[in-house]
């Protein structure tokens, strides 16, 4: 930011006597039909670190493949899809592992800041700057029709890009996702944009993703 016709709304609460940057504090981008919103301090760097540790050591990454053309192709990162229900993309079936404390702490803090609510969560792993995840939108029937969704970055600063869905709308937007940042995704964004993390030349640092969704009962 900033980018073309991007709106912005700002609330952030410095405080005078620590110097300490807000969980709280955000940065509203309105883009006409969808709305962002970044907590570039939702965590502290130290509750970031020791998160990335715990979650790179504890969770059971797996590598899964969708099917593309009547081919099964890798997808070119780890993940894991935890919560109160299974989960389908892509043809591709993910079974939901039990909340493990440290995510489900995190989704009630998220709760709290935000003010919405989650039951499910994708857990991205990108081991180096070679893994990505290519252009779409998280607008899956399960997600109802208007989704939500709360995306938390651990470790390495990525780029994360949106355009809109209709190919003749020039608009773009690209973000820079920190360690310990938290980027809400608000109505209207997996209606009418697709979004991306594309790949780094040269980045070996591996980075965590976490898109807290509610999926329909
Ligand atoms: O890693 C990211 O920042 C985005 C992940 C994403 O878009 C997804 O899991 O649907
Ligand atoms: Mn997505």
């Amino acid at each position: 930011m900033p980018q073309t016709g991007a709106l912005k709304h700002r609330s952030m609460q410095a405080n005078l006597f620590t110097n300490q940057s807000d969980p709280h504090d955000f940065e509203t981008h309105e883009l006409g039909d969808g709305w962002i919103r970044e907590y570039p301090c939702f965590l502290s760097e130290a509750q970031a670190s020791s998160l990335l540790a715990d979650l790179l050591e504890s969770i059971p990454w797996q590598q899964d493949q969708i099917r593309i053309a009547g081919r099964l192709i890798p997808v070119p990162r780890l993940q894991c899809w935890m919560g109160d229900a299974d989960y389908s993309y892509s043809g591709l079936r993910l079974k939901a592992l039990a909340w493990q404390l440290p995510v489900l702490a995190l989704k009630q803090q998220i709760e709290t800041v935000t003010g919405r609510q989650f039951n499910s969560v994708l857990l991205n792993y990108y081991r180096n700057g070679q893994d990505s995840v290519a252009w779409h939108a998280d607008d899956e029937p399960e997600l109802g029709p208007e989704p939500v969704i709360a995306s938390l970055s651990l470790g390495a600063e990525r780029p994360f890009r949106l355009r809109p869905k209709a190919t003749e709308r020039p608009e773009r937007q690209r973000l820079l996702l920190r360690h310990g940042s938290l980027l809400l995704m608000g109505e209207g964004i997996q209606n009418n944009w697709l979004h991306e993390l594309p790949k780094v030349k040269g980045l070996e640092k591996p980075r965590l993703n976490l898109t807290f969704r509610q999926l329909l009962k």
